[in-house]
């Protein structure tokens, strides 16, 4: 370690700080220590450090930069992901436990010796505004600039923060290793990749990976150990946007957060054009002091899948990933220093550089599988005040005010585009029954299988999903104000094409910023609230200047009973499998399946139309 790195920690005057890092220094044998602090030189000498040691590649854009994975290492490896308990503790069959003191062995193995050669960085950050409640510390040690480089636009910087700590041992820490590299700079042995969420010691070990998702500690890491903490505290931890929807005329911005599951429509709905963002993927929710609910972003970044990115479905973002700025582009085609990726609406080459290596059209994988030109989790990496739709309470401490929570999943025959929940538990039900079709942003798996995904937070739950659950429902009781909940789907189909176009989701938003301001009736249907046919019709004209049809809105909100039932035996049988398992939870569920017999009884009918309610 130099004098200079040397200083950076005495000051910080923590021997916890020093102890893990002597300990991790021992352990990983790096070549050198470099310690770094919030300083503009500082963040410099990361972003160089980046492009000289090859792990990113300067783009013909000023500021652009583009980063590989191996090709194996496209998405979070769930595989490998574990939450280390000890013996005999359980947490549910759903998720990936490891025996603690096993995994922990095993991970000091492959940590032994993992950055010979190399240099181990030490950079400190916040997850959530700077010196705010929200505000959690975290320590990231890695052997790769790139994921340095990621968090110093992702995060907001900490090490000042850490300086107040006066020696206290209250922030999480994050050990990565990206392991031996090949000559392409990408991570070489996959079959060595662990990810071990040590929740008893806050602190999570990461290697032989590179992909943003498994990497990137401050990330879904600590988003892992925040849910932990957040069960134990009363607050919620959430895969979830925050945004401000702002509809011309009105004068008002109406915040609402909302769950997706990976790839599903965060960061389209926080874009929505017109509309402010504040961030697209994770959010603390904490209780005011007025009583309502306030979410911050917990990142100041986004690391935004670049597939259909173009000018007509997302404006502002294509134009910012097309000028002059810092940003990281990860697994795209490169062609004579420009990237190139999938749906982006141009032109594209057919030869370059991409994940796969030297790629031509045609290429195909060792199993025989085409090579597209960019993987459909290529993504890119920048901060959210680089656009201009950023909403002014980004850095706000205490939060955006909360008064509407979205629930989405990928249904293709089941959910209606947008409904509103019969209350806060009725709400917190939805969220726990999301089902949706799996997506490019994990590895292994199929494409489009239905699975079950509580809130779009199941990857990363570490507590049992009742728990969980439970404290969804407390947090609601709590507040003197709780927000309206709703549930959207914008992936029906219909002979196997989209029914909606991805613009019309600003239609769904309006009309729940409109019921928030007890600005529509609705229709009771078994599953919830519903839009008027009148209603939609005046907000599709308005906005678009289209005239939707009857028929349209009957194929979309049609009451699919007979799916809906199918759904909810599906999920029974899940909660069934649960210990502890909130009865206002279970309530709900029957409840529901009984209204939709009712209905279905009624009606003799598997679909029923919205004009019959
Ligand atoms: P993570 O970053 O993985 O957590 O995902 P996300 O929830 O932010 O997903 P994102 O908004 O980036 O959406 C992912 C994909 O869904 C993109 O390829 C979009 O083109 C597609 N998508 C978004 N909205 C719509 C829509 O309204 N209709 C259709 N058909 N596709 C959509
Ligand atoms: C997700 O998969 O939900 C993402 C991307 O937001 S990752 O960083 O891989 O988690
Ligand atoms: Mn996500």
């Amino acid at each position: 370690m130099d004098k200079n790195s040397a200083s950076k920690l005495d000051a910080l005057n923590n021997t916890h700080i020093d102890e893990i890092i002597s300990k991790y220094a021992e352990l990983c044998k790096p070549k050198n220590i470099i310690v770094f602090d919030d300083s503009k030189e500082d963040l410099a000498k990361v972003r160089k450090m980046a492009t000289e040691k090859g792990e990113e590649t300067a783009l013909e854009m000023k500021g652009h930069t583009v980063h590989y994975d191996n090709y194996y290492d496209q998405g979070r490896d769930a595989a490998n992901t574990k939450i280390l308990l000890r013996k005999g503790t359980h947490i549910s069959k759903r998720l990936n436990t490891g025996e603690r003191e096993e995994c922990l062995t095993e991970i000091y193995s492959i940590l032994d010796g993992i950055m010979q050669g190399k240099e181990m960085y030490v950079r400190f950050y916040c997850l959530g505004p700077q010196n705010s409640k929200f505000s959690l510390l975290s320590l990231q040690i890695s052997d790769s600039a790139y994921v340095l480089h990621s968090e110093d636009m992702l995060y907001r910087q900490g090490y000042e923060q850490f300086q107040q700590l006066e020696g206290k041992k209250n922030f999480f820490y994050f050990v990565h290793s990206a392991g031996e590299l090949t000559s392409k700079g990408t991570t070489k042995n996959i079959d060595k990749r662990r990810i071990y969420i040590d929740l008893e010691g806050n602190r999570v070990y990461t290697v032989n990976n590179q992909y943003a998702g498994n990497s990137v500690g401050l990330k879904k890491l600590a988003l892992r150990l925040a849910i932990k903490k957040s069960n134990d505290e009363d607050w919620l931890c959430e895969h979830m946007f925050v945004m401000g929807a702002q509809r011309p005329g009105k004068g008002r911005t109406t915040y609402f957060t909302g769950a997706f599951p990976s790839a599903c429509g965060k960061t389209s709905t926080a874009m929505i054009p017109g509309q402010k963002i504040i961030g697209d993927d994770i959010a603390y929710i904490r209780i005011g002091d007025d009583g309502r609910a306030y979410a911050v972003n917990v990142e100041q970044g986004i690391f935004g899948i670049i597939e259909d990115v173009n000018p007509i479905d997302d404006p502002l973002i294509y134009e910012t990933l097309t000028t002059p700025r810092e940003l990281i582009f990860s697994n795209v085609l490169v062609n004579k220093n420009k990237p190139y990726w999938l749906g982006m609406k141009t032109e594209t080459p057919n030869e370059g550089i991409n994940h796969f290596g030297d790629w031509v059209k045609g290429t195909k994988d060792k199993e025989g599988k085409e090579v597209l030109l960019a993987h459909k989790n290529a993504r890119y990496t920048m901060r959210i005040k680089e656009l201009p739709n950023v909403d002014p309470k980004i850095d706000d401490i205490n939060g955006a005010p909360v008064s509407g929570v979205i629930y989405g999943g990928r249904d293709s025959d089941t959910s209606p585009p947008v409904i509103e929940s019969f209350g806060w538990s009725h709400g917190v039900f939805i969220g726990a029954s999301i089902e949706s079709e799996t997506t490019a942003a994990k590895v292994g798996g199929t494409l489009g299988s239905r699975t079950h995904d509580p809130m779009a937070n199941l990857d990363f739950l570490v507590v049992p999903l009742g728990l969980y659950i439970r404290n969804h429902l407390r947090f609601g009781e709590n507040l003197s104000r709780p927000p309206k909940v709703f549930a959207t789907n914008y992936f029906l189909k219909e002979n196997g094409n989209f029914i909606n176009g991805k613009v019309d989701k600003k239609v769904w938003l309006y009309w729940m910023e409109g019921r928030i301001h007890g600005e529509y009736k609705a229709i009771s249907t078994p599953i919830g609230l519903i839009p008027h046919y009148e209603d939609l019709k005046e907000i599709f004209l308005e906005t678009f200047g289209k005239y939707f049809t009857h028929e349209e809105y009957e194929r979309l909100f049609s009451i699919r009973v007979h799916k809906l039932i199918e759904r909810l035996e599906r999920i029974k049988t899940i909660y069934e499998q649960e210990n502890d398992i909130p009865q206002a939870f279970k309530h709900q569920l029957e409840q529901q399946i009984h209204r939709l017999e009712e209905a279905k009884e009624l009606h003799k009918k598997d679909a029923i139309s919205p004009f019959d309610f």
